[in-house]
């Protein structure tokens, strides 16, 4: 089977939903990584894309009870809830602008009592901060809540989000399509038709976004087929997705924590088989903060070409468990990319480059070593 699926890759044919599923249930990971690898150097060679970005989670109160979700609270006032005033959300931009990020990524839970205005506000403001920041903002679910629980379309939502500093969407809230799961963990959100048609809606607007899978729960890989078919298909359409980002479910203090955490060849797979199967999609996504910065470097060889940013101050999988630090600084982003024998590219939300970095030919390891013999500072090398 996957010499049939080897021949696709190489004739660069698209490869069927019979394909997808060999590829998960294959455990000759290096087969598949091999494969992935090739689409994604004739993609991007060796350049690998990472940018500087702000998490900023406004607030976690929210009104769905996803099983799998550590960060939540149903209500204000509950022990651990936090909802930032626009002064708290604006100081977290306002703190880093000796360094300035060219993104903020804003992810927030579905808060009943907040009125529209309030996230009107929160982009204006960050805009007035840096008028040029990316505001990457408010998943597809959370579109979704809003255009329900503020009586209005999805585009009217956009499009007042839009005018308030909005740019794109980020790839959050998908979880796994496929009804079998999605009415087990997370039935009272956005089903699978109602997120695709937010981003529908976005792309068709000219917003670009990006899509996620949550994987290594109670999914078969019947269930992550279906899901990267569904996306695979949108994509077909609008050709408005930028990313494909598979998320590592993270056990630690949720409605699914008797299960044990996806395994380091589950995080290669799921890059892989995203790069082959989301034939329609420029990059995948090795998310550092969900499989850890050490399997991110290692998903550069399996098919990834972008290991996401700076971040700083990510809350969800903190509180769901990870062992992931807070941030990485733009240096530890270059020097992981370099050691996987990449070229870092520093990249905005668009895939603008921002700076291109030498790729080097001895890791940097060794060029530590050479270079504190010679009593010089790491970033003064080329
Ligand atoms: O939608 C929540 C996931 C997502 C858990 O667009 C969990 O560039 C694992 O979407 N274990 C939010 N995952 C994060 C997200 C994202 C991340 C990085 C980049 C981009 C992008 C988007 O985190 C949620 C949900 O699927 N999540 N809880 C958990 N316990």
């Amino acid at each position: 089977m996957l010499e049939q699926i080897e021949k696709k890759v190489v004739a660069g044919e698209r490869l069927d939903a019979d394909d997808a599923l060999a590829l998960f249930r294959s455990h000759d990971l290096l087969a598949i990584g091999r494969l992935a690898n090739m689409v994604r150097e004739r993609r991007h060679g060796d350049r690998t894309y990472f940018n500087k970005n702000l998490r900023v989670e406004v607030t976690n109160v929210c009104m769905a009870s996803c099983l799998f979700c550590s960060f939540a609270k149903l209500e204000e006032h509950m022990p651990g809830s936090h909802t930032m005033t626009h002064e708290e959300a604006w100081g977290k931009l306002e703190a880093r602008m000796h360094d300035p990020p060219s993104e903020v990524h804003v992810v927030n839970g579905l808060h009943p009592g907040l009125p529209f205005s309030y996230y009107e506000k929160l982009l204006e403001g960050f805009k007035r901060i840096k008028p040029d920041i990316h505001l990457k903002c408010f998943t597809g679910v959370e579109m979704h809540f809003f255009a329900q629980h503020y009586g209005m379309t999805v585009r009217e939502v956009l499009e007042k989000l839009r005018a308030a500093g909005l740019d794109s969407l980020p790839g959050g809230g998908a979880e796994i399509f496929h009804p079998e799961v999605r009415s087990r963990i997370s039935n009272d959100k956005a089903t699978a038709d109602e997120w695709l048609e937010v981003h529908r809606v976005a792309h068709a607007m000219g917003m670009r976004s990006n899509a996620t899978m949550l994987y290594g729960h109670i999914e078969t890989f019947e269930h992550r087929v279906d899901h990267l078919m569904r996306l695979r298909g949108l994509q077909d359409e609008t050709k408005g997705f930028q990313a494909y980002i598979p998320l590592a479910f993270h056990p630690d203090g949720n409605g699914m924590k008797h299960l044990p955490a996806p395994t380091a060849m589950d995080d290669l797979r799921n890059v892989a088989v995203g790069r082959l199967v989301l034939d329609n999609f420029d990059h995948i996504k090795a998310y550092w903060v969900s499989m850890t910065p050490k399997i991110a470097q290692v998903a550069l060889a399996f098919g990834a070409d972008d290991i996401d940013g700076t971040i700083v101050h990510e809350t969800i999988y903190k509180a769901a468990g990870t062992r992931s630090p807070d941030g990485l600084s733009e240096a530890d982003l270059i020097r992981l990319i370099r050691e996987a024998g990449r070229k870092p590219v520093e990249r905005d939300t668009l895939y603008n480059v921002v700076r291109e970095h030498e790729k080097t030919s001895l890791p940097e390891s060794a060029l530590k070593v050479r270079d504190r013999k010679a009593g010089r500072h790491l970033e003064v090398l080329p």
